[in-house]
C-alpha cells in the first residue's frame, strides 16, 4: 500500500501562532491574561483553543469523532496545544475507513497466523538479516556494552528484536501515528484503544520527549526503529544519549535502549537462553507439551534431551521451561524459557517470539536447528481445520468452538484421538490426520 505522510501544514501555522503568542508574552507590554489559558510544553501561553472548530477532514463521522474527543481530552487534562496539534491534520484513509469489506479483514489478517511456521521463518529469519545483524553487533561494540551494563538485556536479542520490528531501523513505516490511531477510532471497532493510544500521543508532546513531526509510525500506529504504541513510549522509551529527546525514530542508541528498557521491566534474563532445541524419545508422551512449565531435571527424567550439550550444562536444574512441538512430531522441539515470554511482549504469536530467538542465535554465530522443519506437509486450510474440529467434537474430543483455528483446544482434542487410536499423539493437524479423522467420524 502507498500511503505518505501528510505533511502537516497547519501544524506549521499553529506552530507559529504559539511561537509569537509566546514572544508577544515575553514582551514588557503583554496584556494580562484574561482568563486561564492553555500552555505549550514549554510553559508558554498559547491561544490555541482546543475546541475551537477544525477544518474539515472530508469524512463526516470523523469529523464528529474529533469534536467529541477533543472536548473528552481536554476535559481529561490535556493541553489545548497538544489535543490541536494531534488532531489537527487527521484525513480518513482507505485503510479503516474504505467501504469495502475486503480492506478490513486485511487490516485483521496477521501472517504470523496465515503461513506454516516454516514458511514465516524462512523471511524472519533469513541469511540477509542474519549477516546485517552480526556485522551491527560486530560494528559499535561500546554501545552494546553500554546496553548491556544498563539494562540488562543481551546484544543478540536487541538486535533480534531490531531486526524483526524495521529491518534494523531501515524500514519505520510511512504512516502517521496520529493520523492512522485517529482513523482506527472512527473505524470503531477499537475506538478505546486507538483514544488511548491518542492520548499518550498528546502527552509525549506535553512532555517534550519528541516533536508533532517526529510521529511517524506502521499501520497500526507503531512508531520508531522498535515499534512502541505510543503508551509504551510514555512508559518505557528512553533518551540513552540525554540530549533531552527520546528519538526512537533517528538515534538507534535511544531507539535500542528503549526496546531494552521494555524488554527488561518485562523480565528478562540476562545471558539466560531463550529456549533450547531438544530430542524426545520415541516413546514419549507428547501430551507433556501441554504449555505447563516444568523443571529441567524432571524433563530430563522424561528423556528430554538439549541438543545443545554445552548449553545444556549451564542451565540449572530447577529451571523452569515449556516443552513446545509447533510442527508435530517429525519437527523441531523446544524447551522455552522465560525469554521466550518477554518476547512475546513485543508480539503475542509464538511464531513471531521463535523467530527472534532463532535470529538472536544466529548472529551471535550459534548453530542452527538440527532437526529440519517437516516442509513437505501441506497446512490445513481454515475449512479443513473446521471439518476437523467438528468430526472431533462429534465423536466426543471436545475440540471446542468450530471456528477454523488449530489452536490449544483443537490440538489437545486431535492428540485425545491420536491417543485412543494409536497414532503418535502430537496433536498436530496434518491432511493425512484429518483424512482419518473424518473418517473415524463416519463410521
Ligand atoms: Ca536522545
Amino acid at each position: 500500500m502507498s500511503v505518505s505522510i501528510r505533511t502537516p501544514a497547519r501544524w506549521v501555522v499553529i506552530s507559529a501562532l504559539t511561537a509569537l503568542a509566546a514572544a508577544c508574552a515575553a514582551g514588557p507590554q503583554t496584556p494580562p491574561q484574561t482568563s486561564p489559558s492553555p500552555s505549550d510544553p514549554n510553559g508558554q501561553p498559547s491561544q490555541v483553543d482546543p475546541l475551537a472548530p477544525y477544518a474539515p477532514s472530508g469524512h463526516a463521522a470523523m469529523d464528529a469523532w474529533r469534536a467529541s474527543f477533543a472536548a473528552r481530552a481536554s476535559a481529561n487534562g490535556r493541553d489545548a496545544y497538544a489535543i490541536r496539534a494531534v488532531l489537527e491534520d487527521i484525513s480518513p484513509l482507505d485503510l479503516y475507513l474504505s467501504e469495502t469489506v475486503t480492506t478490513q479483514s486485511a487490516i485483521e489478517e496477521q501472517a504470523e497466523f496465515a503461513k506454516p511456521i516454516w514458511e514465516y521463518l524462512r523471511t524472519a529469519v533469513s541469511e540477509s538479516r542474519r549477516v546485517n545483524g552480526a556485522e551491527l553487533l560486530a560494528g559499535s561494540p561500546d554501545l552494546w556494552i553500554g546496553l548491556e551494563n544498563r539494562y540488562g538485556v543481551d546484544r543478540e536479542a536487541l538486535v533480534a528484536i531490531w531486526g524483526m520490528e524495521t529491518n534494523f531501523g531501515s524500514y519505520i513505516g510511512t504512516f502517521d501515528a496520529a493520523n492512522t490511531l485517529a482513523n482506527m477510532a472512527v473505524e470503531g471497532r477499537r475506538r478505546t484503544f486507538a483514544e488511548n493510544e491518542l492520548l499518550a500521543l498528546m502527552k509525549i508532546l506535553e512532555r517534550g520527549d519528541a516533536v508533532r513531526t517526529d510521529f511517524v509510525s506502521g499501520w497500526a500506529g507503531a512508531m520508531g526503529q522498535t515499534q512502541f504504541m505510543p503508551t509504551t513510549y510514555l512508559t518505557h522509551a528512553e533518551d540513552f544519549d540525554g540530549d533531552g529527546r527520546k528519538d526512537i525514530w533517528r538515534n538507534t542508541g535511544d531507539a535500542l535502549a528503549s526496546a531494552a528498557h521494555y524488554m527488561s521491566m518485562s523480565g528478562y534474563e540476562f545471558g539466560e537462553p531463550w529456549g533450547l532445541e531438544v530430542t524426545l524419545p520415541e516413546d514419549f508422551d507428547y501430551s507433556l507439551a501441554d504449555g505447563r512449565e516444568r523443571r529441567v531435571e524432571s524433563w530430563q527424567a522424561q528423556g528430554v534431551t538439549i541438543v545443545d550439550t554445552a548449553r545444556g550444562a549451564g542451565i540449572s536444574d530447577g529451571k523452569y521451561g515449556e516443552l513446545w512441538i509447533p510442527a508435530g512430531y517429525r519437527g523441531p522441539k523446544f524447551l522455552l524459557f522465560k525469554n521466550f515470554n518477554v518476547f512475546k511482549t513485543y508480539n503475542r504469536a509464538d511464531s513471531y517470539a521463535l523467530a527472534v530467538g532463532l535470529l538472536s542465535d544466529a548472529v551471535a554465530g550459534r548453530p542452527g536447528l538440527s532437526t529440519p522443519w517437516p516442509s513437505d506437509l501441506q497446512p490445513l486450510s481454515v475449512a479443513q481445520v473446521k471439518q476437523l474440529q467438528s468430526a472431533l467434537n462429534d465423536m466426543g474430543f471436545d475440540a471446542g468452538p468450530v471456528d477454523g483455528i488449530a489452536g490449544r483446544g483443537t490440538k489437545g482434542a486431535l492428540r485425545r484421538f491420536q491417543a485412543a487410536n494409536g497414532f503418535i499423539a502430537d496433536g498436530y493437524p496434518t491432511t493425512e490426520m484429518l483424512a482419518y479423522v473424518l473418517s473415524a467420524a463416519s463410521n
